[in-house]
């Protein structure tokens, strides 16, 4: 049989869903998912193999009116990641419809034209009737191939989908190892884990002020990982927050993030945080790149 391969990009608005898509089609928990929006920073692939064909899918941050540099970093970085891929596909919150966030991503696709079909998830939270006139507004900005409708959450309609993508991908060598599943490196996959807890457990700016960098990797001789990771804060007073009192937050967000490691590298793994304020960091050109969330160039 003839070997295809290819790039999809998963593009849509914040919080529609897309690194739990990324999740379910891979079968492994790869990307952080949380119930709040602006959550992936950086584009990743999931690669997924479906019988002769290997899928190398992107998941991108969402696409929103960017404020900060680090805003326009995220947005910039998921439209890349759309020009880059062989097919984009749009994802939509159908109980969420079609508002501003997704305007901006059918204008987006409207300028570029990429080939592309729409997804419509989370129908597990809406009546099927009212998915009709939805899938009809898509297919009616003539932008799709295709409009499916899946559920990330329950996996409705995901084994469809996944062989429509691979039906679509071109003919053509493998790009990556038939084990490889991803292009993170463990060091980020760990910097994400505890990022994506930063989220779970702080409130209001908190989550979006912060950002997180593992500073040393080491191998022990009894076989465990001991990890140092820093993370930035902007101000003082958020660092007395993510520290709590006693050290209490920062204790349990350390041990939830440690948990989710050892699960994740299957092995006993020491974590050690650090809480630094790092004023500006998301307006920083240098500290961006240093945390690999924008180009130098
Ligand atoms: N009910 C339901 N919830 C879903 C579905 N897919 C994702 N979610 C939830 O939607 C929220 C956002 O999911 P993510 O996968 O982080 O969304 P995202 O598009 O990657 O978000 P950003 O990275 O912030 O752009 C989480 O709480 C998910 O559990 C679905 O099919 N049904
Ligand atoms: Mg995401």
């Amino acid at each position: 049989m003839t070997q295809r391969c290819g790039f999809v990009a998963i593009l849509g608005p914040p919080n529609a869903g897309k690194s739990t898509l990324l999740n379910r089609l891979l079968g492994t928990k790869l990307a952080i998912v949380t119930p709040k929006p602006q959550t992936t920073r950086r584009c990743m692939l999931g690669i997924v193999i479906e019988g002769e064909t290997q899928i190398v899918l992107v998941d991108t941050p969402g696409i929103f009116a960017p404020r900060r540099r680090l805003d326009r970093a995220m947005v910039g970085a998921a439209w890349t990641g759309a020009a880059d891929a062989d097919l984009v596909m749009a994802l939509i919150d159908a109980e969420r419809g079609i508002d501003d966030d997704a305007r901006r991503v059918i204008d987006g696709l409207a300028e570029h034209k990429p080939v592309a079909i729409a997804v419509l998830n989370k129908i597990d939270l809406i009546d099927k009737a009212a998915l009709l006139p939805l899938a009809q507004r898509l297919d009616e900005t003539g932008l799709f191939r295709r409009v499916m409708m899946i559920s990330g959450l329950t996996g409705d309609g995901i084994e469809d989908l996944k062989r429509d993508l691979a039906a679509s991908m071109p003919e053509g060598t493998w790009h990556f190892p038939d084990d490889q599943l991803t292009d993170l490196s463990e060091r980020l996959i760990a910097a994400e884990i505890t990022r994506e807890r930063l989220f779970l457990e702080l409130r209001q700016e908190l989550p979006y002020a912060s950002a997180v960098e593992t500073e040393r990797w080491t191998e022990q001789p009894d076989g465990s990982l001991r990890i140092e990771q820093t993370i930035h804060v902007e101000r003082d007073s958020q660092k007395a927050i993510v520290i709590g009192k006693g050290g209490r937050q920062l204790k349990r967000i350390g041990e939830l993030a440690r948990a989710e490691m050892e699960r994740s590298f299957s092995r006993r793994v020491h974590l050690f945080l650090f809480v630094r304020v790092t004023e500006g960091w998301a307006e920083s050109r240098e500290h961006l790149a240093a945390l690999g969330l924008e180009d130098e160039g």
